[in-house]
């Protein structure tokens, strides 16, 4: 059900802490970690800690936690001391999700062209 961990889900068992990653932040509702395949000096996801499969589902059913995802980027960045970065949702296959819960990168450190691939 939208909300609850998924047995299945790589990210719910890193917020049960049954997956190792590089915390950088924690909040009652959100998780931030490390990109393990990092695209920039500043790679982090920031995740919500309930299981949603993407942005949009996330946004229709929990727009609150929604936006506690979104002031974690900022607060990412601001830890990362970043003047510029990009805040990215993937949402869907054909826009590059590869992964099934909701996740937001935080990429930053270098220039970033436009418009992404
Ligand atoms: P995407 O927006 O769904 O394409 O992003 C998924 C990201 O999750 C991607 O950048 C992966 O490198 C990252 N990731 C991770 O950090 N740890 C993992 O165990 C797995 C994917 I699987």
């Amino acid at each position: 059900m939208a909300g609850e961990p998924q047995d299945d889900c790589l990210f719910c068992k890193i917020v049960g802490g049954h997956v190792p990653a590089t915390v950088v932040r924690e909040t009652d509702t959100t998780l931030a970690f490390r990109d393990i395949n990092p695209q920039a000096p500043t790679h982090v996801l920031v995740i919500p800690k309930a299981h949603y499969e993407n942005a949009a589902a996330l946004a229709a059913a929990a727009p609150e936690l929604a936006a506690d995802v979104l002031r974690e980027t900022r607060a990412v960045a601001q830890d990362e001391q970043l003047d510029s970065y990009r805040t990215v949702f993937n949402t869907g296959s054909g826009a590059g999700q590869t992964v099934w819960p909701a996740h937001a990168h935080v990429i930053g450190g270098r220039g970033l062209e436009w418009p992404p691939g």
